[in-house]
């Protein structure tokens, strides 16, 4: 298996390559800084709104995290701002080059590390499609550095190559991890069958936020329940394109009589 991870490039043909060639590339800049502002401003906010109010954690707790770490779901509902993260053009490119198109939009959701805060388990993110898995990556993740991911504040850590196993890790698998560092306004897209977690966060004074774009291929139930959870404002202002990736405008499945809903 491939030792290392691709470094961050300014260039969308090489973080093709990349993404061709390692299961994951990063884009540094890829937001621009008012973008970046807001949306760290933003989700931040959600964030201590959610923490004011002990909105639930369960799901970081089950993933092997620990109070420290904090879960932001359905980041989409949040701000306008974030509409701008999930259609991003480039990260659309990235995607699409893997998946094709349609594919929906899974879940946007932020994960927060925090000082001190201990590694998540380890783990392949396509874990709900059943063994043997096939042989092309049935999603892919688009991660926003919202702030700098260093080794020290918990980057997420990736076993390079081990895409190409094409199979979850074992609870048991010993591997060597290497940490994604990337400057905030980097966008990471990777392979739903490489292995990664959330690193440990070594600091005493920093939060690592980085905000988890989920996508697949069409067939696939999305994780958030947008048609229950949703706010009806995103759909009401969404671009065909984000109509598609809902799952609002479909072929195929998810039909209403038979047809696409509008
Ligand atoms: O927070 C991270 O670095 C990784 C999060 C992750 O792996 C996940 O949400 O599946």
């Amino acid at each position: 298996m491939a030792a290392r991870l691709p470094e961050p490039t300014n260039d969308p043909d090489r973080a093709e390559h990349d993404l061709r060639e390692h299961g994951i590339c990063a884009v540094a800049g890829a937001l621009t800084a008012e973008t970046l502002e807001t949306a760290r401003r933003a989700l931040y906010g959600a964030a201590d709104d959610d923490r004011a109010r002990g909105r639930e954690q369960k799901f970081a707790l089950d993933y092997g995290h620990d109070n420290t770490n904090q879960r932001v779901w359905n980041v989409l509902s949040r701000a306008p701002v974030f509409t701008d993260l999930v259609e991003h053009p480039l990260a659309l490119r990235l995607l699409r080059s893997v998946l094709g198109w349609p594919m929906l939009l899974g879940n946007l959701s932020a994960n927060i590390t925090g000082p001190g805060g201990g590694e998540m388990l380890l783990h392949a993110d396509q874990i709900f499609v059943p063994t043997p898995w096939p042989d092309q990556p049935q999603g892919a993740n688009a991660a926003w550095c919202i702030d700098d991911f260093t080794a020290d504040n918990g980057a997420t850590r990736f076993v390079p190559g081990s895409h190409l196993l094409n199979r979850p890790p074992r609870p048991d698998e010993q591997v060597v991890t290497v940490p994604m560092e990337a400057p905030a306004g980097s966008l990471v897209v990777f392979d739903s069958r490489l292995w990664h977690h959330t690193g440990n966060n070594h600091t005493v004074d920093q939060r690592r936020a980085g905000i988890f774009g989920w996508y697949t291929r069409p067939i696939y139930r999305t994780q958030e329940n947008w048609f229950l959870s949703l706010d009806p404002s995103v759909r009401q202002f969404a671009s065909d394109d984000m109509l598609v990736l809902l799952g609002y405008r479909t072929a195929g499945l998810g039909l209403v009589n038979g047809a696409s809903p509008a």
